[in-house]
């Protein structure tokens, strides 16, 4: 028996939030399959006392229940725990980490209310998924709270070298309270075998026959679900008017020179400004390509309360007025970078206009930039892909050409040689990373799931 679906994520595609993109949709799509279901997440809204409830709405047949944070919480869970201390660690910067125990009280408080409510959310033929690093202690909370049924959950960021997570304050208790999850999905194989692991290494894990680890007096499943995008839906954006319209207005603006681009949210972990050295080294070095390229990076701001993210926006300020004002000319510059965002249309105009796509993170869960850009290109005329060997789409596509991000010189010859690749070796690197693109679809990633989760019920 097939029961709802109940999703808990920190933000919902509730009506009125913008529906960032394939996940979103992805996510709507897996309720509305299933007949119905649960979205449950933070409202958006800081409140100033503690809430009870939950607002709940039905729309598609699906019903949101969306809770408000305080300001407290918001701080100390949100900005606290979860965005100085869980995503700088999980992304290999125990450097930028703070680790606050009030954060982690806010963390852990947040993770109790929301858990207690979802739990009242429930019924027991249902299956709960869970959704990323904001969220590591929810099951365990909704068992606390009687939910015994199937949980699974996705971790969209990597799970990093036991010996990284292992410098949380906090890692035992965030690792038993894992073990509440029946299924764990993670992004690659890397990210799975580390988790295994620590299970294994740190707390006596014993992996199983069937695969499976017995841990905590539980048994529970870590699993490779690589996330993907629709490539179909995304080729036909690509050509859309909009797209073009976007392309053309930038292919005039940069008088039809090759388009190096970049899409990014503003984080540290997207390794923007060693691009933006690597980008000033191809020009130092190569005095023939002065003029003949440029350099597109946009860059939407996110988490901007958070200090790390501020220091980065006065870095790249400062990489691109040097480079610029070394390099520029009457009529040319060679970087343009926009700390704003644009309509997934306008990206998917310029990602096929673009000659090369720069996705350089120093460490990635996944990044659907990448995906996105293949799937944009003209398979006639497609464009090059440098890719991140620490982006978990490398892992899928081995005939972008990978670079080691934290390389400058590397970087920049992999751009020379992306700028020069002729047409041919462009076509066969393109044609293998489409094909890998489609094999794990947005689509394929939710049934592949799901269906694993549906599989860890005791009568399954
Ligand atoms: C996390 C993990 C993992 C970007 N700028 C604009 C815009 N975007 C869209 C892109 C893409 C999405 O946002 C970004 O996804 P990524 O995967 O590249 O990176 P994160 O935001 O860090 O996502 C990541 C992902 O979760 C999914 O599991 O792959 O590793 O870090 O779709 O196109 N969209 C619009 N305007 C912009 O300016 N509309």
């Amino acid at each position: 028996m097939t029961g709802r679906l109940i999703i808990a994520s920190n933000r919902t595609a509730a009506p009125g939030e913008a529906r960032a993109g394939g996940l979103a949709v992805a996510l709507a799509d897996a309720l509305s399959e299933r007949g119905g279901g649960v979205w449950f997440g933070w409202s958006g809204d800081i409140v100033e006392r503690e809430p009870r409830g939950a607002h709940v709405f039905t729309e598609d047949g699906v019903e949101f229940a969306l809770a408000d944070l305080t300001q407290a919480e918001y701080d100390g869970y949100y900005l606290g725990y979860a965005n100085r201390a869980l995503w700088p660690v999980f992304h290999y910067r125990i450097d930028l980490a703070q680790f606050e125990e009030a954060d982690f009280a806010a963390y852990e408080a947040v993770n109790r209310r929301f858990g207690r409510l979802l739990a009242q959310f429930t019924r027991p033929e249902d299956v709960v998924w869970i959704h990323d690093y904001h969220f590591l202690l929810l099951g365990q909370e909704m068992r606390a709270s009687g939910w015994s049924g199937p949980i699974g959950f996705f971790l969209h960021i990597p799970f990093p070298a036991p010996e990284v997570f292992s410098s949380l304050p906090q890692h035992q208790r965030l690792a038993r309270a894992m073990a509440a999850f029946d299924l764990l999905g993670f992004q690659t194989d890397r990210d799975t075998a580390n988790f295994r692991r620590y299970l294994i290494d740190t707390h006596g894990g014993e992996l199983l026959e069937d695969g499976r680890i017995a841990v905590f007096d539980r048994v529970l499943t870590a699993k490779t679900f690589s996330i993907g995008i629709d490539p179909d839906d995304f080729a036909a954006l690509a050509l859309g008017d909009e797209a073009r319209a976007a392309a053309e207005r930038v292919g005039g603006i940069i008088d039809n020179r090759a388009l190096v681009l970049g899409v990014d949210r503003m984080d540290y972990s997207k390794g923007l400004p060693q691009r933006m050295e690597a980008f000033g080294r191809v020009l130092d070095d190569n005095p023939d390509l002065r003029g003949r390229s440029s350099f597109l990076q946009i860059a939407p701001p996110s988490r901007e309360a958070v200090d790390a993210y501020q220091a980065l926006r006065v870095e790249l300020d400062r990489l691109t007025g040097r480079i610029n004002a070394d390099y520029a000319d009457l009529d040319w510059v060679p970087i343009r970078y926009l700390a704003r965002g644009y309509p997934r249309e306008t990206l998917a105009g310029l990602y096929r206009l673009a000659r090369v796509a720069l996705v350089t993170p120093l460490h990635d869960g996944m990044n659907l930039v990448a995906k996105e850009f293949v799937a944009a290109q003209d398979p006639e005329d497609p464009g090059v892909l440098v890719l991140s060997e620490f982006a978990g789409a490398a892992e899928q596509m081995p005939t972008s050409l990978l670079v080691n991000p934290h390389d400058i010189a590397g970087l920049a010859e992999a751009i020379h040689r992306a700028l020069l690749m002729p047409l041919e070796e462009r076509r066969e690197r393109w044609q293998a990373m489409d094909a890998s693109i489609r094999e794990t679809t947005i689509a394929w990633w939710r049934h592949a799931f799901l269906e694993a989760l549906d599989t860890t019920r005791p009568d399954a």
